[in-house]
């Protein structure tokens, strides 16, 4: 990735992207949306500049759009589109809204509907009805919109583990998404849980957040049962959700706090000072064994990366990966994985390790 001055047109090409694609994800137009994404994920690993159009003739991915961003971008050194958009008052609210954990863009645009605005006009309004979800949101806000660092990460996969030990010794449970690419920092953390034994417990999970709501750990926790079903053909669907049992939670994580003990003034000001806790969101996925592979090719993500790997294989190999399998509708069978290598290895590609998967 880039990040000294040479790049700087690309750097600004990133950040114009990224901004066009989120205003096209928020009028729910897919296409736009994607055609950004995609053309970022393709300068991100340019191996070298961009000084003039002509660098980037022949490169995928560059439709009118994204090439009229380039030009205004090397012609004016920025992208006055972008700029429109960070302006435009239905982007700043969407992103406003978009931030609480349980609202999405359906939520969004029914609140800017109704004139809301802002997040304190949501608050104040009598008339919203917000979903549990919505209201741990709100509840959390400060704490789930800061990042979660690699140090809470290892402290909440800490507890994680532990608690699914004691229930499953021979369990494995990994941690995905951003922290196993290598990230410093997540929006989240999230873990994939398995265990070699022949039978699976649909009653673990429940185990776990009982456990956790009775340590007084849980500050929010939605489970939504498997939905597999045997033989069932991979989805084509790009985005579709996997079938996976699974659980997305708000963990209370104890932290020391940091002392100001030669302050003693402070200490009676603001009690909210003195919250020695942050809530975290934690994703937990149980997965059958053979699935465990491409479970964890699927939840090491990135999105993009997903992406971009099952389109591979629907366009060049006639086959159809999601979450749970990998089919070949050549040999009309499904390729069993016991590794992401073997994955890989089906697909006719070289391995490549999810530090390197951040596109
Ligand atoms: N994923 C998936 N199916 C879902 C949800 C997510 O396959 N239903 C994948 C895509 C993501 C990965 O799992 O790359 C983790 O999802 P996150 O939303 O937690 O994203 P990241 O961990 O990559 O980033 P962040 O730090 O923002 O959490
Ligand atoms: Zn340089
Ligand atoms: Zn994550
Ligand atoms: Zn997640």
């Amino acid at each position: 990735m880039h990040t000294d001055s040479h790049f700087f047109v690309i750097l600004q090409c990133l950040d114009a992207f990224e901004i066009m694609a989120e205003n096209y994800e928020f009028k729910e137009n897919e296409i736009f949306s994607l055609e950004f994404l995609r053309a970022g994920s393709v300068l991100k690993f340019l191996p070298f500049p961009v000084t003039r159009m002509k660098d980037i003739q022949g490169l995928p991915c560059m439709g009118d759009r994204v090439r009229d961003v380039i030009e205004e971008i090397l012609e004016e050194g920025e992208s006055s589109r972008a700029k429109e958009v960070l302006n435009d008052e239905r982007y700043k609210s969407f992103k406003q809204f978009t931030s609480v954990f349980g609202v999405g863009v359906k939520t969004s645009e029914k609140w800017y509907r109704m004139g809301l605005r802002t997040l304190e006009e949501v608050k104040a309004d009598k008339t919203v009805k917000l979903s549990k979800m919505q209201k741990a949101g709100f509840l959390y806000y400060e704490d789930l919109v800061s990042c979660v660092s690699k140090a809470e990460a290892d402290a909440v996969s800490m507890i994680v583990k532990n608690t699914v030990y004691t229930f499953l010794p021979d369990a494995l449970v990994t941690i995905t998404g951003g922290f196993r690419r290598g990230k410093k920092i997540g929006h989240d953390i999230d873990f994939l849980i398995t265990s070699p034994g022949p039978r699976e417990d649909d009653e673990l999970l429940h185990k776990i957040v009982d456990l956790w709501k009775k340590q007084g750990l849980l500050l929010y926790c939605d489970i939504v049962e498997s939905t597999f079903t045997k033989e069932q053909l991979p989805s084509r669907q790009v985005d579709a959700m996997d079938n996976f049992q699974k659980c997305f939670a708000i963990l209370k994580l104890c932290q020391p706090r940091v002392d100001n003990s030669s302050d003693n003034t402070s200490k009676n000001l603001d009690m909210a000072k003195d919250k020695d806790w942050k809530a975290i969101r934690v994703d937990l996925v149980i997965t059958p064994f053979e699935q465990y592979a491409y479970a964890l090719l699927g939840w090491t993500g990135s999105r993009q990366f997903g992406r971009d790997l099952r389109r591979y294989a629907t366009h060049e190999r006639k086959m159809i990966l999601d979450n749970h399998a990998l089919y070949d509708r050549t040999k009309k069978t499904f390729l069993k994985a016991a590794s992401e290598e073997e994955i890989f290895a089906h697909l006719g590609l070289d391995y490549v390790e999810p530090w390197e998967r951040n596109a």
